[in-house]
């Protein structure tokens, strides 16, 4: 039987950083189309996310901000749960591997892993950090890739040639704590022997089958995804280290192990049961019907992530599960590639980001037009880009002039020429039928390409409702027609009205918020993907006529641009950047090199001398804080950099003429800006 019910699954993101639009094209919002689809469908869906709060991701964000690891998960967890509730993403939990249940469960599994012998202990040489008195795996250990020589891959991934590392094959491996060459000390930890799964894998993703029975139709899943991993495992898979001498994260559940935790990618996708449980307790559901062979025996599982997480999710997360025994495997595992933006990667480090939260925050009511954008060019089979001027280009061509526009002519005209009451149609031209029998193969068409993950044709076929509702009013021209004949009118425009009517029951999937208007303003109320009658009622009113979506402006596109580039990196240990300024409002400051020729400390004041410094164009008198990081004897005799056209100031009695320019750390340490080459004093700064 045609297996009904589906236990989708996005990506845990992990809890130390918010969400940005590439997180956002990649994962989340395909699979929020997905599965407002398939609820629409009449499948029993639970849609299962969370916040990944362990591993070496976690804990150094929390070292760069100099807090403890609770904070950065709570902190983020928070921001990252609201984000998506503001986006509409409709999680049916959105969970966090911090959570006692978590903690149980995956303790749990990791026994009964450990009993049923899937696990192999051993003792290995791995790098340690001397100087932090610390273990270095996975993120805590950088060095040149052996495969592709990237200068920066990680201890168990190089994140350029997507390649598996571990940490002892990295040439000129260094510790991201100390910087240091680590050395090698000894240890024990608990490896998957993936090696050992190799034939079962091949079967099972190529085919589709395991033992003989196909699971899954293998045509279903990427190209991508099959290639990678196929890739992997004629590489040859090795024994992977399943647990970390950490001291954040699911401490490993047997005797001798202090200092030993669960490797996050063992615990975070336990993440998507553990979710799953609690969204059970909640609600009165039975878990095992989301996951166990026994109780979910016809449903599918999917995992939607980045194409970073596919050999998490296509080949040690199925070992996992076949060798703890009660569950189900993933159906398909749709992998998304990487959103860029404006020409480079998005990066959180170098804050080269568009971020969700700032986003809703200044666009609380551009919800849909976001989400269009980002379907549009979600990045299905290949990486794609996102930019402000492609962003204004499709809302404002796009969603405005063929959506928007559409359907405020129909509303327009009925208001005019009804008062708003829905019209009856009369005898129908040949006209008329071919655009009502075109427009109703068009859910279908959606339904197609949605269940093979393509969302970017799904969405245009959306679109081409409108298109073909702009074709019928301009070639019908009731406006013209209404002169002469005003009962043909009421017909074209009730067909235009059932265009609209399945422009809004398709927009559900996609632009959720901007359905409900047009549903509620056409009275409509249906669960059901699709209808086979119309639900017009004629003689009922319809909604007064909005715009659905306003136009951007070039200010919007140029203001969101220049944030690019200077949106400041929030950093605990450096106060964050001040207001853009204009590059007229730098060049009023008079900035020059001066000479200071006397100094003496202001009596009665510790931190202020008084200085007299030469500009070349006038000896001047500043008065400056600078007491104690100087004495006036090491000031003396310094060039340094003078704001000239400051207006003075009384300090203290003494008129001030300016200000030296000086250095501060975070410690409020001074120290004066002077020129590495031997201009003179006098010259200007530019
Ligand atoms: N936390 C990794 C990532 O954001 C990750 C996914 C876990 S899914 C179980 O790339
Ligand atoms: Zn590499």
């Amino acid at each position: 039987m045609e297996k009904k019910s589906y236990t989708v699954t996005a990506a845990l993101p992990y809890a130390n950083g918010p969400l940005h639009l590439g997180h956002i094209a990649g994962v989340y919002l395909p699979a929020d189309i997905f599965v407002r689809f398939l609820r629409l469908q009449k499948h029993d869906v639970a849609f299962i996310c969370g916040s990944d709060e362990h591993g070496a991701a976690i804990t150094l964000r929390a070292k760069k901000e100099g807090v403890q690891p609770q904070e950065i998960v709570d902190k983020y967890h928070t921001l990252i749960k609201h984000s998506f509730e503001k986006f509409e993403i409709s999680f049916d939990i959105f969970h966090r591997t911090s959570s006692e249940l978590h903690h149980q469960y995956a303790s749990e599994f990791f026994k009964t892993l450990h009993e049923k012998g899937a696990f192999e202990e051993q003792k290995s040489l791995q790098y340690f950090d001397a100087t932090y008195q610390q273990f270095l795996a996975d993120r805590y250990i950088t060095g040149t890739c052996p495969k592709c020589q990237h200068p920066n891959a990680y201890g168990d991934q190089c994140e350029k040639c997507g390649a598996d590392l571990s940490p002892t094959e990295l040439i000129n491996p260094t510790s991201t704590l100390s910087g240091n060459t680590p050395e090698l000390k000894e240890t024990t930890h608990w490896y998957l022997p993936m090696n050992n799964h190799e034939d079962w894998l091949r079967e099972w993703i190529q085919k589709g089958s395991m033992e003989g029975e196909i699971i899954h139709d293998p045509k279903t899943w990427k190209n991508q995804v099959v290639g990678q991993c196929m890739s992997w495992i004629n590489g040859g898979l090795r024994a992977r280290a399943m647990t970390r001498d950490l001291d954040w994260g699911i401490p490993v559940p047997l005797p001798n192990s202090e200092g030993k935790v669960l490797y996050v990618w063992l615990d975070a996708p336990i993440g998507y049961i553990s979710a799953t449980q609690q969204w059970a307790i909640d609600n009165g559901k039975n878990w095992k019907d989301y996951w166990c062979k026994e109780e979910a025996k016809d449903r599918k599982l999917i995992h939607f992530i980045g194409k970073d997480n596919i050999v998490f999710h296509a080949i040690i997360f199925p070992i996992l599960l076949k060798a703890h025994g009660d569950f189900i495997l993933p159906e398909n595992v749709p992998a998304y590639e990487f959103l860029n933006l404006e020409g480079d990667k998005f990066s959180t480090s170098r804050n080269w980001a568009v971020w969700l939260h700032e986003y809703l925050e200044h666009y609380p009511n551009k919800v849909d037009e976001l989400k269009y954008v980002l379907t549009s060019i979600a990045p299905e089979n290949k990486d794609s880009e996102f930019t402000w001027a492609d962003f204004q280009t499709r809302i404002n061509s796009e969603l405005a002039d063929i959506y928007g526009n559409f359907v405020n002519r129909v509303t327009v005209l009925i208001h005019k020429y009804y008062e708003g009451v829905i019209p009856s149609a009369h005898k129908l031209t040949t006209y008329d039928q071919k655009v009502l029998s075109e427009i109703a193969t068009i859910p279908g068409k959606i339904s197609d390409l949605l269940y093979q993950y393509k969302i970017r044709e799904a969405q245009q076929e959306m679109m081409n409702l409108a298109r073909i509702g702009n074709k019928y009013l301009a070639d019908e021209e009731p406006w013209k027609v209404i002169k002469s004949d005003p009962i043909r009118v009421e017909t074209i425009l009730k067909v235009a009205l059932q265009i609209t009517e399945k422009l809004a029951l398709c927009s559900r999937a996609f632009l959720p918020k901007t359905a409900d208007t047009l549903l509620n303003m056409l009275q409509i109320n249906s669960e059901d993907w699709d209808l086979t009658e119309s639900m017009l009622i004629s003689g009922n009113s319809i909604g007064t006529p909005t715009i659905l979506f306003e136009k951007i402006t070039d200010e919007w596109v140029d203001h969101e641009k220049s944030k690019l580039i200077t949106t400041p990196i929030t950093n605990s240990k450096y106060p964050i950047m001040k207001e853009l300024i204009s590059f007229e409002d730098f060049t009023k400051m008079d900035l020059r090199i001066g000479h200071v020729i006397a100094a003496e400390k202001m009596e009665n004041a510790e931190k202020l001398l008084v200085l007299k410094v030469d500009t070349g164009i006038d000896e001047r008198t500043i008065v400056s804080g600078i007491a104690k990081h100087y004495d006036a004897a090491a000031i003396l005799g310094k060039k340094v950099v003078v704001l000239m056209n400051l207006a003075p100031r009384k300090i203290r009695g003494v008129e001030s003429h300016g200000m030296l320019l000086m250095a501060e750390n975070s410690e409020g340490e001074l120290s004066a800006l002077i020129s590495d080459r031997d201009f003179d004093f006098g010259v200007t700064i530019a």
